[in-house]
């Protein structure tokens, strides 16, 4: 007798578990990220005076890149140091506008403001500590396309 009600009380158990998974996970959006991982290492760019050996570990650090392709920009918050210099590589088939926020008008961080052509990059000196917004301004709605620069003093 004692047995039958366990079960009953394990069935209810999980099929309660079951439904809140379910509920949970509705609206749950799949993420469509897909990062296609061919990134292939070709070294098409002029050589550069630059050879810093050392990698920094730490999370604000005085470089950062921000890579654009087709499927938006990777990452889309980048946390840096005053004075960093931060690199948003085009390795998309086509041109990219990194511009302050806020659209149109671009009046956040005067200067930061670039067309960059595919396969090309820009690169900007965040001299001023703040949270600065961008966009792709020649996609300004595109939600992928938008992004923040953190700048720590
Ligand atoms: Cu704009």
């Amino acid at each position: 007798m004692s047995t039958k009600g366990l079960w009953i009380v394990i069935a209810i158990i999980i099929a309660g578990v079951v439904t809140w998974l379910v509920m949970r996970g509705q609206p749950a959006v799949a993420p469509g990220t897909t990062n296609t991982g061919n990134v292939t290492n070709t070294n098409s760019e002029p050589a550069r005076s630059f050879t810093t050996g050392e990698q920094s570990t730490n999370s604000t650090s005085l470089t950062a890149t921000v890579t654009i392709t087709a499927a938006g920009l990777s990452p889309t918050t980048v946390t840096v140091k005053a004075g960093a210099r931060v690199t948003f590589r085009n390795q998309d088939s086509s041109t990219h506008q990194i511009s302050s926020d806020p659209h149109p008008t671009h009046t956040d961080l005067p200067g930061f403001d670039q067309l960059v052509a595919a396969g090309g990059d820009y690169s900007f000196t965040f001299r001023q500590a703040g949270s600065w917004g961008f966009h792709d301004h020649l996609r300004p709605t595109d939600s992928r396309f938008q992004g923040t620069v953190v700048v720590q003093p």
